[in-house]
């Protein structure tokens, strides 16, 4: 494994456009690709409908995802809503419990961490670092009205769950407000079992 090693090399990070060059893997997801995370289901088939477009796009460096690696990537979430709640990412967690650090390139967002049991959230700009501890599972929407922009640096060896936060939810959602968003916990959203999952995985942690 170690052999596979990468170089050392700069990637230009550019915080316009969410650009990293030289990139490696790029994802992109679209409404279609959300169905069951947002509140508003009707809302959702009715924006598929109407061209399903890009909610967010993921430009990875070229750093793969094996253990004493340290992949990077910004993530650029597009401005918009399905019905109250903003465009935002699946949300996942680590399988194993690893830390990861956010820090704020253009726009605004919300970074929603929860823990099974406690949802905490902060407001990323440009020049903010968000960090999320290991054990906690975490999702970005973006509450502004430009592209909200990232760049995400964690562990290769953490993994991606997606499938606990689509069947436990995050804890709360981030909706419009009168003062522009809200974070609303949901309260009993997460059975027991995903409880119990993020339990362990902290305490591993
Ligand atoms: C981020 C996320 C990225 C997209 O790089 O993977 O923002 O969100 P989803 O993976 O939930 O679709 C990260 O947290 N990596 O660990
Ligand atoms: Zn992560």
């Amino acid at each position: 494994m170690s052999g596979d090693l990468v170089r050392p090399f700069a990637a230009g990070i550019d915080g316009a456009s969410g650009g990293v060059d030289p990139a490696g893997v790029v994802s992109e997801r679209r409404l279609s690709d959300l169905r069951g995370l947002f509140r508003d289901a009707a809302a959702l088939e009715r924006a598929v409908g109407e061209g399903d477009e890009v909610v967010y796009r993921v430009v990875a460096a070229p750093v793969p995802e094996v253990e004493g690696e340290v992949p990077f990537s910004v993530t650029t979430i597009e401005a918009g809503r399905v019905g109250d709640e903003f465009y935002m990412t699946r949300g996942h967690a680590h399988p194993e419990p690893q830390g990861e650090v956010y820090f704020g390139l253009s726009g605004r967002g919300v970074l929603l961490m929860y823990d099974g049991e406690e949802v905490r959230w902060v407001e990323i700009r440009p020049g903010v670092a968000g960090y999320i501890p290991p054990g906690w599972a975490h999702r970005t929407a973006n509450v502004g009205g430009e592209p909200f922009r990232f760049l995400a640096v964690y562990p290769g060896s953490a993994g991606h769950d997606y499938a606990i936060v689509a069947e436990g939810g995050m804890g709360a959602r981030v909706v419009r407000s009168a003062a522009g968003y809200e974070v609303v916990e949901e309260p009993g959203g997460a059975g027991p079992a995903v409880r119990e999952y993020y339990r362990r995985r902290k305490k591993r942690g």
